[in-house]
């Protein structure tokens, strides 16, 4: 079995050994333009040229959660993708949220501020009930994450195409449901995956519609939010910050407004980061359940878009 590996920004060679480790049975190499056909391919953000000259792949398996990038290529229909499904991503995201929650909540900001002036003081306690979280998108980060911040005891609601139950969580679900998930949140968390549907879908109507004082918390992608109207409805109080770790341009451009809003963190795009190892591991059993005939965790529906 012929394995290529064509990942951008990645280093290759820890990956080619540790596939080589878990699979060593298969001839693992590196693309290069003109390469003979493989059986797999372990990608991230493949060129064009990739998927033209290795037409007959059986899979891409994709080393992220999400395939939007992918989609955007010109694939054949019949190419199987396949992507990471938790690999170690889901704990990383339910701290990064929670972290981000708690830190506006507890108004920790303002009382590093108070230590930084030399000040003893108290804020208000604010009440965990005026903070209702809505997480959009409750699959396999969505739904971790969901479950996490409900055991902080905040009021939790949770957003998906189909309808779900998660326990400790009001549960929402299609356009129908969107109005009144939106209505019921302030702290919107996003981890939808970035499809045509979904594509803008944090903009100046709809987070108009989140409860006065919303918090805003984007670790999917940057183009589900429209950074202006974000902008706006800070500038008019609607909203009362954001914590970003994704943007539509990235890394973000020197200059950009969120660099220096004293209501928006931002981090570059590390809320849950591609574990080397446990992807590996996954990818490995991935590929020999594949060739084994049998159906795996992670298979992308491509017409649906994730
Ligand atoms: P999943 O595919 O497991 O979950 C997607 C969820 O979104 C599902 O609940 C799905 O609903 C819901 N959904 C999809 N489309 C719609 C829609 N139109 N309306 C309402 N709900 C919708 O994805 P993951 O949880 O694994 O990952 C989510 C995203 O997180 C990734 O696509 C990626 O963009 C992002 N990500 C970001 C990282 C970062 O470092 N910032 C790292 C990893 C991932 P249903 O359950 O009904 O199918
Ligand atoms: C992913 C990502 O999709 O890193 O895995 O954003």
């Amino acid at each position: 079995m012929k394995i290529t590996f064509c990942c951008t920004d990645t280093k290759a060679e820890p990956w080619l050994q540790g596939l080589a480790a878990a699979l060593p049975q298969a001839d693992i190499s590196v693309w290069q333009p003109g390469a003979p056909q493989s059986d797999y391919a372990v990608v991230w953000a493949p060129p064009q040229q990739f998927i033209d000259e290795q037409p007959a792949l059986r899979a891409l398996c994709n080393i992220g959660a999400g395939v939007d990038g992918l989609l955007r290529l010109r694939l054949p229909p019949s190419m199987r993708v396949v992507r990471l499904d938790d690999a170690g991503m889901a704990v990383q995201m339910a701290e990064y949220v929670s972290h981000a929650l708690i830190r506006h909540f507890r108004e920790l900001d303002q009382y590093e501020a108070q230590m930084r002036a030399g000040r003893w003081g108290y804020l208000k306690p604010p009440r965990r009930q005026d903070f209702p979280v809505g997480v959009m998108g409750l699959g396999v980060l969505g739904e971790r994450v969901a479950r996490t911040v409900a055991q902080f005891d905040f009021p939790v609601l949770g957003w998906s195409r189909s309808p779900k139950a998660v326990a400790g969580v009001r549960t929402y679900s299609g356009a129908e449901g969107f109005g009144e998930f939106l209505a019921a949140t302030r702290v919107l968390v996003n981890l939808l995956p970035l499809t045509p549907e979904t594509h803008g879908i944090m903009r100046r109507d709809t987070l108009a519609r989140l409860k006065p004082g919303a918090y805003v918390i984007n670790v999917a992608r940057g183009a589900h939010l429209v950074e202006e109207d974000l902008l706006a409805l800070i500038e008019e109080g609607h909203v009362a910050g954001a914590t970003l770790d994704v943007f539509r341009t990235e890394p973000l451009p020197a200059g950009h407004p969120f660099w220096n809003h004293p209501k928006i963190t931002i981090t570059p795009h590390t809320s849950a980061r591609t574990l080397r190892d446990e992807s590996i591991a996954q990818i490995a059993g991935k590929i020999a359940a594949m060739e084994r005939g049998e159906a795996v965790a992670g298979a992308v529906d491509t017409a649906r878009g994730y």
